[in-house]
């Protein structure tokens, strides 16, 4: 069975490790949202490709749900020794090996894709992790500090800021002219399923569905499409998806973010048991809705999670 996932970060990487057990036979490819890659030491950093990478390799930092495990942080300390910044974005020695070889690879000419599955030999994640685009696209947010209005980096907005303030717009920077990276298009076209983990509907899979042709072509597929909502009870799982909702003017509810994709792209999407009265007002949308335990506690439960979504699949496709 051929399984398509467009994942962000930590929920998308976490969704992804149950349903490789949910589902050990099926081929996975991952559409990794680029939109969070910065810029740093004249690094390129790609943190959603990269938790995805670390996380089903066994690299993963568990409790942070991004960088490296058995993490040490010499050289970060060295930089600040130098004054040279930022110092809010944790970049450990391990993890700093990637970027070096990453940027050293993107130097020499290989586009990120390559790059990406160069760098995943070494993890065998055991899915095929492809970048949403080989093109540059940054989410950048506007927010507005002391009466003026101001774009800040994704990064700087989510761990500098803490999203503290409000997100008046998202934007992926350079996403109208980007192009799907190769193999993304086809993938999705030879799908049996395609799935929205519980990332990020904005910055994450919004941000992949923003590259010119990725909507269209999950629109399009043959394949059903099942979400699972990142909101539970009104609030998100994790991070601060309500933040961003609010500057697309989505309601942080299970129900408002089924509709924002809308039937044209979800046929399935599933709530948690506190959102059943949610189910309705899916269901009333045209998409069909289940409401079952969405809380990934561990990898027993998130492969829960993964078989209630292939079920679901099953039964919209029938
Ligand atoms: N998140 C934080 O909250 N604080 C950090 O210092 C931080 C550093 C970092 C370094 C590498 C990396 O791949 C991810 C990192 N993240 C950090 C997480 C990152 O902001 C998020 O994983 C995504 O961008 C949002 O899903």
């Amino acid at each position: 069975m051929r399984i398509v996932v467009l994942a962000g970060g930590i929920g998308g990487a976490r969704f992804l490790r149950g349903l490789k057990q949910a589902a050990p036979d099926a081929e996975i490819t991952v559409i990794g949202n680029t939109g969070d890659d910065i810029h740093l030491f004249g690094l390129k950093v790609c943190p959603d490709l990269d938790t995805v990478m670390y996380t089903l390799g066994g690299g993963i930092n568990e409790e942070q749900g991004w960088g490296r495990r058995d993490e040490s942080f010499t050289v970060k300390e060295e930089l600040a020794a130098y004054g040279v910044g930022p110092e809010w974005f944790g970049l450990g020695d391990r993890d700093f090996a990637t970027h070096i070889v990453r940027t050293q690879m993107l130097g020499a000419g290989y586009p990120l894709s390559a790059v990406t599955e160069a760098l995943c030999d070494r993890w065998r994640p055991g899915v095929r992790l492809i970048p949403m685009s080989d093109d540059r696209v940054e989410t950048h947010v506007a927010i507005e500090v002391d009466g003026e209005r101001r774009a800040v980096h994704f990064q700087e907005y989510w761990v500098k800021l803490r999203a503290s303030v409000d997100a008046l717009a998202v934007v992926p920077v350079g996403a109208e002219s980007a192009k799907p990276a190769p193999g993304v298009l086809e993938a999705l076209a030879e799908a049996d399923l395609i799935l929205f983990p519980p990332s990020n509907p904005v910055v994450s899979i919004g941000t992949i569905l923003a590259v010119p042709g990725i909507r269209e072509a999950v629109a399009a597929a043959g394949a059903p499409v099942v979400g699972l909502s990142p909101i539970v009870g009104d609030a998100p799982v994790r991070g601060m998806a309500d933040k961003v909702l609010a500057a697309v003017g989505v309601e942080s509810t299970a129900a408002a973010v089924a509709r924002h994709y809308g039937a044209g792209l979800l046929d399935g999407w599933l709530v948690d048991t506190v959102d059943a009265d949610a189910v309705a007002d899916v269901e009333a949308a045209g998409i069909r809705c289940r409401a079952v335990p969405l809380m990934m506690t561990d990898p027993d439960a998130t492969a829960a999670m993964a078989r209630e979504a292939l079920a679901l699949a099953g039964e919209v496709r029938g």
